[in-house]
């Protein structure tokens, strides 16, 4: 029988990965769980389920209420999984037998999820130490609270400070097989991007553009990785309504992605003149955006912080912006005063993988070395990913340049930064709104690469996929 190499035998790389992780955490058991469902109203009408990432990573077990003990020993790991009742099969159809979930998973030992509280007891009158990451959702931090029986303001406290270090460490490079995960993601978010392009015109709805988004990822069985953001008002960083009817002369701020089957992200954005065609103003701005993504892009290295990779993206936005005569000044010093962030006040990107913001609920153990601690100036404190960074990570690219009259009119008043800023020139681009591009890149062992199947970018490419209606 022939054997396809490119198919991975999932099983063994998930005893491999938990293998790995408890070889690191020493001693402890590692106590893994998986998320429940989320009543929306009432208990059987729910959000759609999504599997906790940790969980996917070391299990792939996308069910909901699981939950897994990790021994020290070498592929010494027990699933703790519901009974079926004939009610839920009635209701919800057949499912797979507890065995098969663990076979899957390459687990050994499978037990009533009932046992889990008996079980972990057991543990720790032995005297073994429980380590476990801190829950995000109120559901989980409870059913810690239970588990561990302890109070629920304790929980998030004594979560294991090694387990999180260790897990990020191993998630963060990524192996061929997730990229080629992130990259079947990508391919539907093009998908995405291309459609919401030939769609936009005057009159359109943003609810109508975000519907037909959703619809893409959905017909395609897929889930989104995120809520889009789908915005005439790209200046509203995270504009989460769809009540904007778009208008000639404005441009339409697009940020979506699908994920893959094994529930990989992708995060993109980019942004399309409604009219089809960009102003000159807005191809200048535009231009600008992209020599910062692209700068970036051009600087990625292993080793260097990507701290540095943000703030030579925010020179390129200070230089260009003081050739268009909205800033001013020596653009280094702008940028080392933080003059720049009236523009761009959140970081250049994150890391991408389960996540779209990959184990941001493992907080800054992920971004930031161990002693380097967030800035505090405006703008760069909003800088998710700081640290050196490796070959293998999967990082997103996403300068932009945003006109927030709010902010504008505070630091006007405020006579903040007015050495580097020209208010009355900065004045005239009140209602442009804002613009960022953003493409998932791979760190490799020499520089970058763009992940994806190129999704239009340039003012030419992206003129000539709004012309296909
Ligand atoms: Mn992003």
């Amino acid at each position: 029988m022939i054997t396809n190499p490119a198919q991975p035998n999932w099983s063994e790389i998930y005893k491999q990965r938990r293998n790995r992780i408890r070889g690191e955490t020493g001693d402890g058991v590692i106590l893994w769980m998986g998320a429940g469902l989320q009543a929306r109203n009432y208990t059987d009408n729910t959000y759609p389920f999504r599997q906790n990432s940790h969980f996917l990573y070391y299990t792939g077990l996308a069910e909901p209420d699981l939950a897994m003990l990790s021994f020290p020993e070498p592929d010494h790991d027990i699933l703790f999984c519901k009974p079926i009742s004939m009610d839920d099969i009635v209701w919800s159809g057949p499912r797979p037998t507890r065995v098969e979930l663990a076979g899957r998973a390459g687990i050994g030992t499978v037990e009533d999820l009932d046992r889990l509280d008996e079980t972990i007891a057991k543990v720790r009158a032995q005297g073994a130490k429980i380590h476990y990451l801190p829950p995000y959702s109120y559901s989980a931090l409870f059913k810690a609270a239970r588990l561990l029986n302890t109070d629920p303001n304790e929980v998030v406290v004594h979560s294991s400070q090694l387990l999180m270090e260790r897990v990020a460490i191993q998630r963060s490079v990524k192996s061929d097989f997730e990229i080629a995960e992130i990259e079947d993601a990508l391919v539907i978010s093009d998908r995405m991007h291309r459609a919401c392009m030939a769609a936009t015109r005057p009159g359109a709805r943003e609810a109508e553009i975000a519907g037909m988004i959703q619809g893409i990822a959905l017909s395609s069985n897929r889930q989104q990785a995120y809520n889009p953001i789908v915005t005439v008002r790209g200046e509203v960083l995270h504009n989460n309504s769809y009540d904007g009817i778009l208008a000639e002369g404005q441009l339409l701020l697009n940020d979506s992605g699908a994920e893959s089957p094994m529930c990989y992200a992708s995060d993109i954005t980019r942004v399309c003149p409604v009219s089809g065609r960009f102003t000159a103003v807005q191809a200048e701005i535009y231009q600008l955006v992209l020599s910062m993504q692209l700068g970036g892009i051009g600087m990625i290295k292993p080793g260097l912080s990507y701290r540095d990779v943000h703030l030579g993206a925010c020179r390129i936005l200070a230089d260009g912006m003081r050739a268009l005569g909205l800033m001013k000044g020596n653009p280094s010093d702008a940028v080392e005063a933080g003059a720049h962030a009236l523009f761009f006040p959140h970081g250049i990107g994150h890391m991408l993988g389960l996540d779209v913001h990959d184990m941001e609920d493992l907080g800054d153990v992920v971004g930031y070395h161990k002693r380097e601690k967030r800035s505090g100036q405006f703008g760069l404190n909003a800088l998710r990913l700081s640290r050196p960074i490796e070959p293998g990570f999967v990082l997103t690219v996403e300068p932009g340049i945003y006109f927030i009259p709010a902010l504008i009119d505070r630091w006007r008043n405020e006579r903040l930064h007015a050495d580097f800023i020209d208010y009355d020139k900065v004045d005239s681009f009140r209602s442009f709104g804002g613009i960022r591009i953003e493409d998932d890149v791979l760190v490799t062992a020499t520089g970058a690469r763009v992940l994806g199947p190129g999704i239009p970018k340039t003012i030419p490419e992206v003129e000539e996929a709004c012309s296909k209606h």
